[in-house]
């Protein structure tokens, strides 16, 4: 049969850069050809071959409530019909700034724009205006989009300034930034004893998703939280993908802490190209106009995007929503612990609301360095055997998984039939 997968890669690559329009999408970090989605409704999707896909990518996390949700779906309609932007405020604009501060209580003032990426380089830009100061602290393995202060991988000694780890990154752009390791709450106070008076911000992912899933200690985020508190740092929660998806209020609400900005994106807007930053009102209004911190965009709060978040998050906010999306989530991890037991298959898997991490190692994570030493050919092998049987994981290990509203138990006991074959495959 002729793929039309592959045939569209070779053409893709004549005139899109690796045929993607997002690196990850190339399957480099597995291997062989990237399905080109025809349609997606509800938890599947089709390639150009028709073949479909139960699939716990969901446009890597946007898609909680289903692909193609028909009341979103009529919602970003109705919208449509009314124009697709004007550059100008609308009253719609209003209403989800209002909904994403009830869902986020530490959210006081909120301005949208159109990327998780754009949104994480001016909470950075925020924090350095309003603290007047240069330096910021990442965590390694954390990913906050790909601005040029942010695309920096750890020094060589403990406390030294990171080092670009994309071409076109000058050294300059990266000699503020301190990359520090996740979850290591020593490394955290050391800095700060060095230099915490000179640290603008300190942003990270508050259960971490781009290293997979990974979780902090209590200790680290509540020293976090304190020694931010005390330096007069800028605390943010990157929740781009832990907002509303390990629970309605983010991993702030699941850690009962309180930063001081706060990026949200993916779920809160359904699927449409909608982000935005938050947090305290005293920092907000050093924003233009009101401030000296400068940010803006053409599509910023685009009314056809809004009014798909808009619906996202009400339905989301229906009764039950959390509870059968964390059951189902859990029913997958269960089930796929007991079939690579049962195989003699060295794995394990771990959630938290509708975001689960797979694991091809003893036990889970906690730095990247674990992740790094994990099976990372023994994801591969399962990626691969699970697609081609019709379940459509992440392509990289370092991804976390995500499931939605859409899936069914019936489809998860499908999903788990499938692994028992691809751990079996990999035991012999
Ligand atoms: P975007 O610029 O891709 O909308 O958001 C950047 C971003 C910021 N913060 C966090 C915590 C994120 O996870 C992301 C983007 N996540 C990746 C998935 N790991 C997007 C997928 C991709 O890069 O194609």
């Amino acid at each position: 049969m002729t793929n039309r997968n592959e045939q569209l890669l070779t053409r893709a690559k004549n005139i899109i850069p690796g045929g993607v329009n997002s690196p990850v999408r190339a399957f480099g970090s597995v291997g062989g050809i990237p399905r080109f989605i025809k349609k997606a409704q509800g938890a599947y999707v089709w390639d150009e071959n028709g073949q479909r896909y139960i699939d716990y990518v969901g446009s890597w996390g946007p898609a909680i409530v289903g692909h193609a949700h028909p009341e979103v779906i009529e919602a970003v309609r109705e919208a449509a019909l009314d124009g697709l932007s004007f550059g100008a405020p609308t009253e719609a604009e209003i209403r989800i700034a209002e909904e994403i501060a009830k869902i986020m209580p530490s959210v006081e003032r909120v301005r949208l724009v159109s990327s998780g990426t754009e949104a994480t380089m001016t909470a950075i830009r925020l924090a350095r205006g309003y603290t007047k100061r240069d330096k910021i602290i990442k965590f390694e393995g954390c990913y906050h989009g790909h601005s040029d202060s942010l695309l920096v991988k750890a020094g060589s000694g403990l406390l030294t300034f990171g080092n670009p780890s994309s071409a076109g990154v000058p050294a300059d752009f990266t000699q503020h930034t301190i990359v520090l390791p996740y979850n290591d709450t020593g490394s955290l106070k050391e800095c700060f004893d060095k230099m915490g008076e000179q640290i603008a911000c300190v942003i990270l992912e508050p259960i971490a998703g781009n290293m997979n899933l990974v979780k902090p200690s209590q200790e680290f985020i509540q020293t976090l939280r304190q020694i931010t508190e005390k330096h007069g740092t800028v605390l943010i929660y990157d929740e781009v993908m832990t907002g509303c998806r390990v629970a309605l209020g983010g991993a702030q609400s699941v850690h009962g802490i309180k930063p001081d900005l706060t990026t949200m994106g993916k779920v809160i807007g359904g699927g449409m190209p909608l982000a935005a930053f938050g947090g305290k009102k005293e920092i907000m209004d050093c924003i233009s106009p009101l401030g000296g911190v400068y940010q803006a965009g053409t599509l910023s709060g685009n009314p056809v995007a809004v009014a798909a978040g808009l619906k996202t998050l009400e339905i989301i906010q229906r009764a039950g929503f959390y509870e059968n999306l964390t059951a189902l989530t859990e029913q997958l991890v269960r089930g796929f612990n007991q079939a690579a037991k049962d195989a003699g298959v060295t794995f394990c898997a771990d959630s938290i609301g509708g975001m689960f991490g797979l694991y091809f190692a003893d036990k889970f994570p906690n730095t990247y360095a674990d992740m790094a030493a994990s099976n990372i050919d023994g994801f591969k092998q399962f990626f691969h055997v699970m697609l081609e049987n019709g379940v459509a994981f992440g392509p990289s290990a370092y991804e976390a998984c995500f499931m939605s509203a859409a899936h069914t138990p019936e489809l998860v006991d499908e999903t788990i039939a499938v692994a028992q074959k691809a751990f079996a495959a990999m035991a012999k």
